[in-house]
């Protein structure tokens, strides 16, 4: 009997059966998978290890952060991923993919989908008479790979991301600006960071060996907001944007600006910064004789001749007009220093 029990659950979840069959009662999954020997890549949140693909099922929809899950069915691996876009399916020997969208606020599948309604950072909990309960997730979470693949929920402020195999980084994450998920990776706000420094200062930290690392993996868009003194803001988009590496000095690529601003990622001469190396204050890469940065005491940057930016300039008070030497935007404001600035990047998404 047993055993035409099994063929029927299988013959219904066609798809499982050759998935998960070989202990049907234990392995069959409840939903079909969106995709096979696929899984969801760099959004995974929590995994879990040796568990049913049921219990995986379970442990993504009554997580709100969850939006897909993948599962391993060989090494019943469970990853739970903040992210469900197409895109970001990869390859995945023995995974399978499954979007929990369509599945959500269904009461057989989501206990907590009726009355009270968990949100992110809860997890849904069955309690005795049947009903769901939402607690605060204690599982521990490990590090997503940028601020892009962070729930759109979740609030700005310092996340912990993982640039590759072996780094971990704290980072500030954007999650207001024009759709959040922005890494930012250089902020002014007031003068007591002192940004004239060299090579290894602005390579270390959160440097320019971490943008490049973010800016290799994938294609970029850079954002820069600035404020005056007046309390304005402007803006600039670049739809390009990646730094080469250490070898290459840091060369900018750049292009496609939109924004409000004007685009100051031009030298003295109007050309484009795209393709410039960049300077400190002990390494002069810049098209001058002399340096920008040592000799006319720019910030340093990816200057050519110098540059019509100055974003780690000098930091100086309202009413200065030394401009090019301060935090200066020059197609905003041709002579004033700014008050504030921040460059943040973001994935961009075809
Ligand atoms: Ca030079």
């Amino acid at each position: 009997m047993p055993v035409v029990n099994y063929v029927v659950v299988c013959g219904i979840f066609l798809n499982f059966d050759l998935l998960f069959c070989q202990q049907c009662t234990v392995r069959t999954l409840r939903v079909d998978p969106d995709k096979t020997e696929s899984r969801h890549h760099g959004y995974t949140f929590i995994s879990f290890e040796q568990i049913g693909p049921n219990t995986c099922f379970d442990d993504c929809i009554r997580r709100p952060r969850c939006l897909s899950f993948n599962y391993d069915r060989i090494n019943r691996h469970c990853e739970i991923n903040e992210g469900n876009r197409e895109t970001d399916v990869v390859e995945g020997s023995h995974y399978v993919y499954v979007n929990i969208e369509q599945y959500k606020k269904v009461r057989i599948y989501d206990p907590c989908s009726t009355g009270m309604s968990c949100v992110v950072g809860e997890i849904c909990k069955t309690m005795i008479n049947g009903t769901g309960h939402c607690v605060k997730d204690m599982s521990p979470t490990q590090p997503i790979t940028d601020c892009s693949r962070l729930h759109k929920e979740m609030p700005s402020g310092t996340y912990t991301i993982r640039l590759n195999q072996f780094q971990i980084i704290n980072v500030y994450c954007d999650m207001d600006t024009d759709g959040g998920g922005w890494t930012v990776f250089q902020r002014r706000r007031d003068g007591v960071t002192n940004f004239y420094r060299g090579w290894n200062d602005y390579e270390i930290g959160f440097g320019n060996r971490n943008i490049h690392a973010l800016t290799s993996q994938r294609q970029c868009q850079l954002r820069i907001d600035l404020v005056d003194f007046t309390g304005n803001t402007k803006y600039a988009v670049y739809s390009t944007f990646s730094i080469d590496d250490a070898d290459s000095k840091y060369k900018l690529t750049i292009g496609g600006f939109t924004g409000t601003a004007g685009d100051s990622m031009k030298d003295n001469s109007n050309n484009t910064l795209n393709g410039v190396m960049f300077s400190t204050t002990d390494q002069d890469n810049d098209e001058r004789s002399s340096s920008c940065v040592r000799d006319s005491k720019k910030g340093p940057w990816w200057h050519k001749s110098c540059s019509y930016s100055n974003l780690n300039g000098l930091y100086k008070s309202e009413g200065s007009n030394r401009g090019p030497y301060t935090i200066h935007w020059k197609t905003w404001h041709i002579s004033k220093a700014l008050k504030a600035s921040e460059m943040k990047i973001k994935p961009s998404f075809e």
